[in-house]
């Protein structure tokens, strides 16, 4: 109906930043490069970069071929990281995730659960779905393994999706396939433990799209984003991230934390101060439950050096 296509309002999704620009992706796949508006405000001072990557925004086509973003609608969720260069606030590392794909390796590096409970709260803290990838299963015939299931079965028993994988076994990957297919997902996790192996393994394709990833983290301008969203051939978009250690809980009280502990949830009702931190008080619902073996010792440990980071920030 429209006879004039350039004042027809469009929508799109953002897959990448690099400063000024933005790419853009519809829904019939055609992709533009795009700016911001020129009057457009960022509302959040907070927030370093006003358009991340992952947010669905509205757009209108300019007669080159570029299009001028609008509109941001609003987030379902994302991840936060500390914005570089000494800025206050955090960056946006990428916005409406349906699921996180933390990633460790079983060895080489060896996890650390302790390191899997940080990304595992920092999702929850977030609203968003983490999935467990027990990376590198190939080498299990090197090593003991009755620990790493002792520990699989556990973070499943807790609610958690938990996916044990090998780049050198491709049926590992199939089930992670099926999960993933239309949605958006993201991996994160520390260095070397296979997070662009297995994107290049998911999508062979992908592979050259993601190397300009590769040695972002430390250079580059603080609009520089950490992520790109990269189409699926089967549908959905993943994005690769480099290492993170860790992202930074930000707006979490000492007493909150176990609100992202699945096993503390029910504990929590009966305490006997509502800002019970579990640690030390008195009639501690939580600490029952650590004292009659219901909730495990790895788990608690994690709770408690998590609770001591959270006074240091
Ligand atoms: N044996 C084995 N090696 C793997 C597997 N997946 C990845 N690797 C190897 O682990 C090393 C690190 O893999 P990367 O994919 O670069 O790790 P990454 O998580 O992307 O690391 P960063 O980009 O630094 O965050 C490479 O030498 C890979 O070949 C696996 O399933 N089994
Ligand atoms: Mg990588
Ligand atoms: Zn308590």
């Amino acid at each position: 109906m429209s006879s004039n296509s350039s004042i027809e309002i469009l929508s799109a999704r953002v897959i990448r930043s690099t400063g000024a620009w933005y790419e853009i992706i519809d829904s019939n796949q055609n992709q533009y490069s795009a700016r911001l508006r020129g009057k457009f405000r960022q509302d959040s001072k907070e927030i370093t970069n006003p358009i991340a990557v992952g947010d669905e925004v509205l757009f209108e086509r300019n007669e080159d071929g570029t299009a001028q973003i609008i509109e941001i609608l609003d987030r379902k969720n994302f991840l936060p990281r500390k914005a570089t260069h000494g800025r206050r606030g955090h960056q946006i590392l990428i916005s409406n995730i349906d699921y996180a794909l933390v990633v460790v390796s079983i060895t080489q590096p060896q996890y650390k659960t302790g390191f899997i409970d940080r990304f595992l709260v920092s999702c929850e803290a977030y609203g968003i779905e983490p999935i467990i990838i027990l990376n590198k299963w190939d080498l299990s015939e090197d090593i003991p393994t009755d620990e790493i299931i002792y520990h699989s079965n556990h973070y499943k028993r807790l609610g958690y999706k938990v996916f044990h994988t090998s780049i050198l076994k491709p049926e590992t990957l199939e089930p992670l396939v099926t999960l993933i297919a239309n949605k958006v997902s993201v991996f994160i996790g520390p260095s070397g433990v296979g997070k662009t192996s297995l994107l290049n393994h998911i999508d062979p394709t992908l592979e050259e799209k993601t190397n300009e990833i590769s040695g972002y983290s430390n250079k580059g301008k603080h609009t520089t984003t950490f992520a790109k969203l990269l189409p699926l051939p089967f549908g959905g978009y993943l994005a690769d991230t480099p290492g993170i250690r860790e992202f930074g809980l930000y707006n979490i009280e000492d007493w909150e934390l176990s609100l992202y502990f699945p096993e503390m949830i029910e504990g929590r009702t009966h305490c006997k101060f509502s800002t019970c931190t579990h640690i030390h008080e008195p009639s501690c619902g939580v600490i029952e439950l650590v004292d009659s073996g219901l909730i495990e010792p790895f788990r608690y440990l994690s709770y408690m050096n998590i609770i001591e980071s959270l006074v240091d920030q």
